[in-house]
């Protein structure tokens, strides 16, 4: 008999979709009217679970699952599963770990890039044709900041935080983070997080979001200046989400770039209509080369519990 596993989020890779189908039976929760009625009929036989980082799995539905063997997350961040509660139950946390550093920090990038360049705002402008209409063409755009030689300040120093910070050096990019501790990189470290802000122009957020707090309030965003941006691609919880929004409605940052919202899939209203921000729907690791990795170290690693093998990624 193959074994049960409770799929709490979709994967979007067709070939993954088929292993998991043909490796074992998959009850697709996320799929389901009456979630309740669906995990009492089938909770004694599940065995694994799988979801996504920011989906994670609450205490109350772990509890529901007398015969859970493995947790398997298709992403890297676990701060969305009870891990001392996995663990006193001897259920396995999996993590899809160093599979997509390189998208989240290539996005990381690419929403500095874009957001300090402007570059959705002169897409609306083109395509809305003000272009072609405006008496002088991009008179109505303001002039956009230099990217190239920015300080950029690095909140987490882990996989993320390196990847983005290799890439903000080719850009020649003065470097600083700030971590738990002192690292072995070749970059400054700042222990408070106040001083990084204020010696940073960039301030790009690539921490885990374990500890659930908001590292990022109103104190932090003015110590990063009316001239200093923020560039979040790890959590939306470590962002003081309303303190952000009236620092951008009172001109006391520069500009923010979001891939990541406290409340996903809701992002804040008050940031739809604003030029000084970019948005993205949480897609940091959606490409289809990280994806595909991504599932495939999801099968591993519910393959390998089931045989009694220690899985790859193994967070707990
Ligand atoms: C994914 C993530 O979007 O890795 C994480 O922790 O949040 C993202 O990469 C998500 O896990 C996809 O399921």
């Amino acid at each position: 008999m193959k074994p049960e596993v409770l799929q709490l989020s979709p994967i979007l890779i067709p070939q993954i979709r088929e292993q998991l189908e043909q490796l074992f039976t998959v009850h697709c929760y996320y799929e389901q009217a009456d979630k309740d009625a669906y995990v009492s009929q089938h909770a004694d036989n599940i065995r694994g679970v799988i979801t996504g980082g920011h989906t994670g799995i609450s205490q109350a539905l772990i509890a529901r699952l007398p015969n859970l063997e493995v947790i398997a997350v298709n992403g890297v961040g676990t701060d969305a599963v009870d891990l001392a509660y996995a663990r006193d139950r001897g259920i396995q946390v999996t993590a899809t770990i160093g599979a997509l550093t390189e998208d989240v920090a290539d996005l990381a990038i690419g929403l500095l890039i874009g957001l300090c360049r402007g570059i959705c705002t002169g897409d609306r402008f083109v395509r809305a044709g003000h272009w072609a209409t405006s008496a002088t063409p991009l008179a109505p755009l303001p002039l956009a900041r230099q990217v190239s030689g920015m300080r950029v300040g690095i909140v987490g120093m882990g996989r993320v935080g390196r990847a983005v910070a290799q890439r903000a050096a080719a850009f020649g990019c003065p470097i600083r983070y700030t971590d738990l501790q002192a690292l072995e990189v070749p970059y400054g470290f700042e222990a408070d997080l106040l001083q990084l802000a204020k010696g940073s122009d960039a301030l790009i957020l690539a921490a885990a979001a374990d500890k659930g707090e908001a590292l990022v309030n109103r104190e932090v965003l003015q110590a990063l200046g009316a001239q200093g941006y923020l560039i979040n691609i790890a959590r939306g919880k470590l962002v003081d989400e309303p303190a952000l929004i009236a620092a951008l409605e009172a001109g006391e940052i520069a500009g923010a770039a979001l891939d990541v919202f406290a409340d996903e899939p809701r992002a804040p209203e008050a940031l739809f209509e604003r030029e000084d921000v970019v948005l993205q729907p949480h897609r940091a690791s959606a490409t289809v080369q990280t994806r595909t990795r991504m599932g495939e170290m999801v099968v591993a690693s519910l393959v390998d519990v089931f045989a009694g093998r220690k899985p790859q990624g193994l967070v707990v």
